[in-house]
């Protein structure tokens, strides 16, 4: 199927109207009133996600019915001569703002964000995570850090001691045209907050380089996309608004942005691979991960990180190896790479069988055509994975496998996505585990690494995350030990189903899937007790049962470490 952008009117008369709401969620007379109205049953783009984390939402709607609101709507359409007769109840309007940090409606009459705290009048576009969550604005020593590192990086050039930062502001210039119920997630002051935080805590400008901008050619972007979709994306400039699939939207600097996010992909890999610089970060949008060859979606118009590998490859990486911690399945990149044994592509994501967003990324998705192995899928099955699961996974899947195909340049497909707070994925990776998973990736490639921004969508998760990440770059201390955790039954479970596929490809796994198999006998047993000891359990406090298990999970572990010594 090759990849069509449909110009933004021809969507929205008929029924295809505002599609971005419907997805058969919502009867088109719910659609109606919601759209007059005009306050959001809240999931603009994910409907089902948003719902998972916004309980507080159904508050809002308490307070005005949305039947009520369609009534005021109704009365304005009517003759003139009524219209005059009660001034005082004629325009009842309904103020509301959008939270700047997690773009979810809020009634006037409240000043901290319903779903996330954030203040109305948010200085995170200013400072970053490190403006007050409960007051806006600044503080002097914000203001003076700020300062402070304004002008540091002006004439300095790009040395092989330095972590490179590739940014540029005509990719703020994408975004949705059409005013839905709510922002589109996907927007510019993302970026703005990520760079605010940066340079309040004096890294960027300050201990980080720029390099360049420039647009990716044709030529490079033939190498992972076919003509139609090239073409499709190229289109867009020349219409003021068009959408690929109805979360898919581009305006008349969509195809520029995704250019530029590209290029500077691609010229952060040579940099880095070449030894030009140590390490990169690509602040870049539109994303890129769900762009296959041929179709824009998923928010991607093209794929960043496909680019940057074929770029490393180019400045002569043989082998190179794509870690993709977004929250969604990488569909484009695996796509792209299905069948290519010099680059390895893991991805870890929520899947719960299909039914997460993209809903391919089986565990049994390995690769094709000879390829096979060369495709690592970790689906996870629930929201709310942590920090937790997420070293454990690195420990026993990612990071075997990854030293097992020793690549010569490291890319990290880096959504924060799966951060605490976010509203679409609903899962809790702090910046703490996101610095660790950077330490863990940092040990391969010697180094070379570059991190390439892909969804993220509570700004001051990604802020606080972005940052952490960096600092990491820089050579700083991940900090905080996370190994000491126990991963979830249910994260075990996925590492164990993956390991069992992947052990036909990766000689090291095979102890590795004894060893966890074991652990999981145990906590199994373990269960199996603890429901005949219910109640009388039930009366113990909650850190009494974590101690509980992150004790017995330390035992097992130093068993089973001395028992597979070796391995
Ligand atoms: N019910 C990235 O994070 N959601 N893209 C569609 C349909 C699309 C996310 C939900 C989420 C795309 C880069
Ligand atoms: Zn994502």
């Amino acid at each position: 199927m090759a990849t069509k952008a449909f110009p933004a009117d021809h969507l929205s008369n008929g029924e295809a109207g505002n599609s971005l709401h419907n997805e058969g969620l919502e009867n088109p007379h719910q659609e109606f009133k919601r759209r007059h109205a005009n306050l959001a049953s809240d999931g603009s783009v994910a409907p089902s996600d948003a719902e998972n984390c916004t309980e507080k939402k159904a508050r809002i709607q308490r307070e005005m019915t949305l039947q009520d609101m369609y009534n005021e709507h109704a009365f304005d359409d009517d003759d003139e001569e009524d219209s005059d007769w009660e001034p005082m109840q004629k325009h009842v309007e309904v103020l509301k703002w959008f939270c700047t940090n997690c773009t979810m409606v809020n009634l006037d009459d409240v000043v901290h964000c319903d779903i996330c705290g954030e203040h109305k009048d948010s200085g995170i576009l200013r400072h970053g995570f490190f403006a007050s969550p409960y007051q806006g604005g600044l503080t002097d020593v914000e203001s003076e850090v700020k300062e402070k590192y304004k002008d540091l990086h002006v004439g300095v050039s790009v040395s092989n001691s330095c972590t490179v930062i590739g940014f540029d502001e005509r990719m703020l210039l994408h975004s949705e045209v059409e005013m839905k119920s709510r922002p589109h997630p996907e927007r510019a002051d993302r970026l703005r907050a990520i760079a605010a935080s940066l340079a309040t805590a004096g890294i960027f400008p300050g201990r980080c380089y720029p390099i360049p901008a420039r647009e990716i050619t044709r030529e490079e972007l033939k190498m992972v996309h076919s003509m139609e979709q090239i073409e499709a994306v190229e289109l867009t400039s020349h219409i003021y608004a068009s959408y690929f699939t109805p979360d898919t939207y581009a305006n008349e600097h969509s195809a520029r942005a995704a250019r530029l996010a590209a290029g500077l992909c691609a010229d952060l890999a040579s940099a880095v691979f070449s030894g030009r610089a140590k390490n990169g970060f690509a602040l870049v949008r539109p994303p890129g991960h769900h762009a296959g060859v041929r179709q824009a979606m998923g928010f991607c118009l093209h794929n960043n990180a496909a680019i940057a590998a074929l770029a490393a490859q180019a400045a002569g990486a043989k082998k190179v190896l794509i870690v993709d911690w977004d929250v969604h399945h990488g569909n484009g990149t695996q796509e792209i790479f299905e069948q290519n044994k010099s680059v390895l592509y893991i991805s870890l994501h929520r899947y719960e069988g299909e039914k997460f967003y993209p809903g391919s990324g089986a565990a049994h998705e390995v690769g094709t055509q000879g390829a096979e192995g060369y495709c690592v899928n970790i689906p996870w099955s629930r929201g709310g994975v942590g920090d937790n699961d997420y070293v454990f996974a690195f420990e026993n899947v990612v990071l075997p496998i990854a030293s097992e195909f020793a690549p010569d340049f490291t890319i990290i497909s880096a959504g924060f996505d799966a951060a605490r707070g976010d509203p679409l994925g609903c899962c809790d990776v702090t910046p703490a585990g996101y610095a660790q998973m950077t330490h863990m990736l940092n040990t391969l490639s010697g180094g070379k690494l570059l991190v390439i921004l892909e969804g993220g969508y509570n700004l001051r998760s990604i802020s606080s995350s972005a940052t952490s990440v960096i600092k990491v770059l820089l050579g700083e201390n991940p900090g905080c030990d996370l190994h000491q955790y126990a991963p979830s039954k249910a994260g075990l479970l996925t590492v164990l189903e993956v390991l069992k596929i992947q052990m036909n490809f990766w000689r090291t796994l095979a102890p590795r899937f004894t060893r966890l198999q074991s652990l999981w006998e145990i906590y199994e047993s373990k269960s199996k007790k603890k429901q005949i000891k219910k109640v009388r359990r039930a009366e113990a406090p909650i850190w009494w049962k974590w101690g509980r298990k992150r004790l017995l999970y330390h035992i097992i572990k130093g068993h089973l470490r001395v028992k597979s010594r070796g391995y």
